[in-house]
């Protein structure tokens, strides 16, 4: 890669790159298989170029589902509950099938991106259970490199994702079993090494227990909230956010941040919201290299629950949090005092939010 190249690849410069791009000029280096044997890639100024559409800096163009199998405004719902069966003593058991694979993803117009996958899409597969049940998750490796799924839960040492309990190579099948606890807003993520070389291949994603009503008496209504299958929890607007960056040059900065994998995706096409049901965002920062990473709402207020492992917030009345790498928890809100219109949110700190990490919500009386 020549020096010109590799300074205007620099994040830092891709904005104004932007400009550049007009004429032409290669910005992106598209490594399939790292940065030692990257591809450089000429991104034509229609693809790349970033612009005002309403007076904000976002990419332009859109990223169909052609390359990726996946849509970011399909994910948001995408509730994965696995398999539910009985064991011989009358317990629930939850069974789910992952499948690590590598995959080209297209992650902004004409970018695409070399990820490790889980099932073939990054964030991986939303996994959602109840609390108490026992978890059933066999792991296939179809991929180029060892693997594995390291849950941020309660479980024993060998099921915890190493090598020894559960990472395993190329080919190779594991079946973690574990009970679904504490009840919250989780992940899990490949725990193989160089850990942040799996994470920023974008292999992670949800993991979401669902608190038992039957457990907390004191706050059952909002256990039932947000048991997944009940009527109290249908009466909400729930989706999971995953706020994510990519290295598009292995320079160990990313190019590119957003949620659920997209740049910019939810700038182009807005979260629909009724405005008289409440909102709840499962939030989890899976973002690499970048130390934190953050949430902030326009217009609105929200209460947070840190992890999501209580019943009532751990911050009331905010409209910013930040996260650090695996950090997550539960944001919720309201519009049902607003008027109806395009409410933005974003990652506070200015450059993600132009790299991608800006998103709307189009409100509207009624469905
Ligand atoms: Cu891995």
């Amino acid at each position: 890669m020549n020096r010109l190249l590799q300074r205007s690849v620099q994040r830092r410069k891709l904005l104004t790159g932007g400009i550049a791009l007009a004429g032409g000029t290669a910005v992106t280096s598209l490594g399939r298989h790292g940065a030692a044997n990257a591809e450089t890639h000429t991104i034509t100024g229609a693809h790349a170029a970033y612009a005002g559409q309403h007076g904000e800096m976002i990419t332009i163009g859109d990223v169909g589902t052609e390359i990726n199998g996946f849509d970011p405004s399909e994910i948001l719902t995408d509730w994965e509950v696995g398999i539910v069966s009985q064991d011989d003593a009358g317990n629930t058991v939850r069974t789910f099938e992952i499948l690590a694979e590598d995959r080209e993803i297209e992650i902004a117009p004409g970018v695409t991106f070399p990820a490790w996958t889980f099932n073939g899409r990054v964030p991986g597969p939303t996994l959602r259970a109840t609390e108490g049940e026992k978890l059933r998750v066999v792991f296939r490796n179809n991929g180029s490199h060892p693997h594995s799924m390291h849950f941020h839960g309660i479980h024993a040492a060998a099921m915890d994702g190493l090598r020894g309990s559960g990472l395993i190579d190329p080919g190779d099948e594991f079946t973690y079993e574990f009970t679904a606890k504490p009840f919250g807003c989780h992940l899990y993520h490949c725990h193989a090494f160089p850990l942040r070389a799996h994470m920023h291949k974008g292999m992670y994603g949800g993991f979401i227990v669902d608190p038992d009503p039957a457990k907390h008496t004191e706050h059952r209504d909002v256990a039932l909230s947000r048991q997944l299958g009940t009527s109290e929890n249908a009466d909400w607007q729930e989706f999971i956010m995953v706020m994510n960056g990519f290295d598009t040059n292995f320079d160990g900065e990313n190019e590119f941040y957003m949620i659920n994998t997209v740049a910019h995706h939810y700038m182009k096409h807005p979260i629909s919201i009724d405005k008289n049901r409440p909102v709840r965002i499962y939030l989890i920062n899976a973002t690499e290299f970048d130390p934190i990473n953050s949430f902030h709402l326009h217009a609105n207020f929200f209460d947070y629950y840190d992890h999501g492992t209580t019943l009532t917030p751990t911050l009331r009345t905010v409209d910013t949090i930040m996260q650090c790498q695996a950090q997550r928890g539960i944001i919720e809100f309201s519009f049902k005092d607003h008027a109806p219109g395009m409410y933005m949110f974003h990652a506070h700190q200015s450059e993600f939010a132009e790299l991608g990490w800006m998103s709307m919500f189009d409100v509207k009386d009624g469905a």
